[in-house]
């Protein structure tokens, strides 16, 4: 058989647009495809949830291939292990309640078992305004992330969801864009993005499971973006809060049983 060159770019036209159509209406759409998200996204879809997630990067992962200062190990204590376990990534003890994890393990890993149970993730798509009444959020407006990196003038498209987890990390994009365009007010203290605090691990790590809720009618922060969004410290390179984070993101959801 003689390969075509057109076949070959009608197939993947035919396949992404398929895809693309069939993911404008869902139950859950995930912005950020970082470990909390990609997690979020596994619960959810093993669930049977339609969830979609939109990752403005080439490469799902976000902050964990780089470990620790481009040191490609991570850290999880013992919530986090009990994940990594169920997702099969190998752990190493180093004492009690420390494990390490190859990062490249880890993401690859996760990405793949997310992939495997039903979420459908594109890459290289951006979330750049969110559909929302005044009580509560409807949907994302996206674009592609070079449309944006290039400043052209190209309007987005919309997509249609039950939830949205903002997951985009220590920029909780998402929050941030409510909270500018809507006028309306969080369901933090402040009624506000209260904004990250300094590095404190123990600290950081406790609160983050606290902070994955809904900050707005419709929409949960998930990862580093719920402790920017509700006022808790960073935590460095361990990663047992963001996993545990994505899972909790998705039982909150997973609980309302729509
Ligand atoms: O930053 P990221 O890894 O967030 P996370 O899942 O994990 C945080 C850790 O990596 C680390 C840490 C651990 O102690 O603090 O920082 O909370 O992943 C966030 C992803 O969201 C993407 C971004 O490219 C990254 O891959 N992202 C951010 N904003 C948008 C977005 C957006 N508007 N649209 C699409 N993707």
């Amino acid at each position: 058989m003689k390969l075509e060159d057109t076949k070959i770019s009608k197939i993947i036209i035919e396949r992404f647009t398929a895809k693309l159509l069939a993911n404008l209406e869902n139950d859950v759409a995930i912005v950020g495809g970082g470990p909390a998200g990609l997690t979020a996204s596994y619960y959810l879809a093993k669930a049977n949830k339609k969830v979609v997630l939109f990752e403005r990067k080439l490469s799902l992962g976000g902050g964990m291939w780089g470990g620790g200062i481009m040191f490609n190990e991570i850290v999880v204590q013992d919530m986090g292990k009990e994940i990594l376990d169920e997702f099969g990534i190998e752990t190493h003890l180093y004492e009690d309640g420390y494990y390490s994890a190859g990062s490249i393990e880890a993401v690859t890993t996760i990405c793949s078992q997310a992939v495997k149970a039903g979420a459908t993730i594109f890459n290289l798509l951006g979330v750049e305004d969110v559909m929302m009444t005044s009580e509560r959020v409807t949907g994302l407006v996206i674009n592609w992330s070079a449309v944006e990196l290039s400043n052209l003038h190209v309007d987005p498209i919309t997509v249609k969801t039950g939830y949205v987890i903002d997951a985009t990390g220590h920029a909780a994009e998402v929050a941030h864009i409510i909270e500018k365009k809507s006028g309306c007010k969080l369901l933090t203290s402040t009624g506000s993005v209260i904004g990250e605090k300094p590095m404190h691990a123990d600290t950081g790590e406790r609160m983050i499971i606290e902070n994955t809720k809904e900050f707005f009618p419709g929409i949960i922060a998930a990862g580093m973006c719920a402790n920017a969004v509700f006022g808790a410290p960073r935590m460095g390179p361990i990663f047992g809060g963001m996993l545990m984070s994505g899972k909790k993101a998705a039982q909150l959801i997973l609980s309302q049983g729509t």
